[in-house]
């Protein structure tokens, strides 16, 4: 944070693929290259992707039992990770990372974790909207079982007092959704951090591949915008083991334009020195929230979780 300008150093981490093979090791020292990148180029924070430390592995039908085994992480920090907490103390960087996580009564989530200058783990955030489904799909090229191997997460989305700035989080599919920028835009948050896994084929209909960036970009543009914050939104791509995955990783103002964006499918640091003050103007002006909205006509937002029954679908 730069005193006196209210400014912070944002850095996002692309990843680019990280395949069955790869292990935590490997994936950590590439994380700590990136830190080190970002530092240098004068981030305050750096945010990396969603289930970061291992393949994007619901693609794969297995037993909980196996999943949990190979890709959660029963500890964080745990001695494979310790590395990237010991350099980020050493530069006195922040971080946002996402990882599975199995808590010690045995409950599996998608996680992130905010972790302050002093390498501490100030906040954590588990995975609202859990994207897919829970039963195998052998005709799919491949399956996006969020729904079998996490949990929702048990904490509302929350806003944390850090370096200087408040910083929301959410998950990848909690990006597409109004309801998580405007609960955390309630709570006063500047900045608003998330890491994603997008696959670029959509398994449940035959959804034009170039629609899945325009929808991501739009997402994260109109979002930041309506909600007066800073978007910073880092992807894990590229094909890993075939399986292709979105880039676009970007750093969104909170006039909801880009203000850095990724231009590879690989490892990638882009950094903005991004003025706090921005998102203020636009909170006193066109979305002064206490001056403006009509809490007694949205009501159903709380009451009703659709206009119907869940409709049919593969
Ligand atoms: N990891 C995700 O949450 N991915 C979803 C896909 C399934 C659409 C996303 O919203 O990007």
């Amino acid at each position: 944070m730069t005193k006196g300008q209210r400014k912070i150093g944002l850095a996002v981490a692309q990843m680019g693929p990280v395949h069955l093979a790869d292990t935590r090791r490997a994936v950590v020292a590439r994380l700590v290259e990136m830190l080190r990148e970002a530092h240098a180029r004068g981030a305050d924070l750096v945010v990396f992707p969603e289930l970061a430390l291992t393949t994007f592995f619901p693609r794969y039908w297995m037993s909980d039992e196996e999943a949990q085994a190979r890709f959660f992480e029963a500890q964080m920090p745990n001695a494979e990770v310790q590395p990237l907490f010991d350099e980020a103390r050493r530069l006195g960087v922040g971080f946002y990372l996402g990882y599975a996580e199995l808590t010690p009564e045995g409950v599996p989530y998608n996680t992130a974790i905010l972790v302050d200058r002093g390498a501490r783990i100030v906040g954590k955030y588990r995975k609202v909207h859990l994207p897919g489904h829970d039963d195998h799909k052998p005709q799919a090229p491949f399956q996006h079982l969020e729904k079998k191997f996490f949990q929702v997460g048990d904490q509302p989305f929350g806003v944390w007092d850090t370096m200087g700035t408040k910083i929301g989080m959410c998950l990848c599919n909690d990006r597409r959704w109004p309801e998580t920028w405007r609960v955390m835009s309630l709570q006063s948050a500047e900045l608003v951090v998330l890491g994603y896994n997008t696959p670029s084929v959509n398994i449940h209909w035959p959804e034009p591949v170039h629609l899945r960036m325009h929808h991501h970009l739009i997402t994260l543009q109109a979002s930041a915008y309506q909600n007066c914050v800073w978007a910073a939104a880092a992807a894990k791509c590229g094909a890993e083991d075939g399986h292709h995955m979105i880039g676009g990783s970007v750093i969104v103002a909170p006039t909801g334009e880009i203000a850095a964006q990724a231009s590879t499918e690989d490892d990638e640091v882009i950094t903005v020195s991004a003025d706090l003050g921005l998102a203020e103007t636009f909170r006193r002006h066109v979305f002064d929230f206490a001056r403006h909205r009509r809490p007694e006509h949205y009501r159903l937002i709380v009451e009703r979780t659709g206009p119907g029954e869940p409709l049919p679908r593969d």
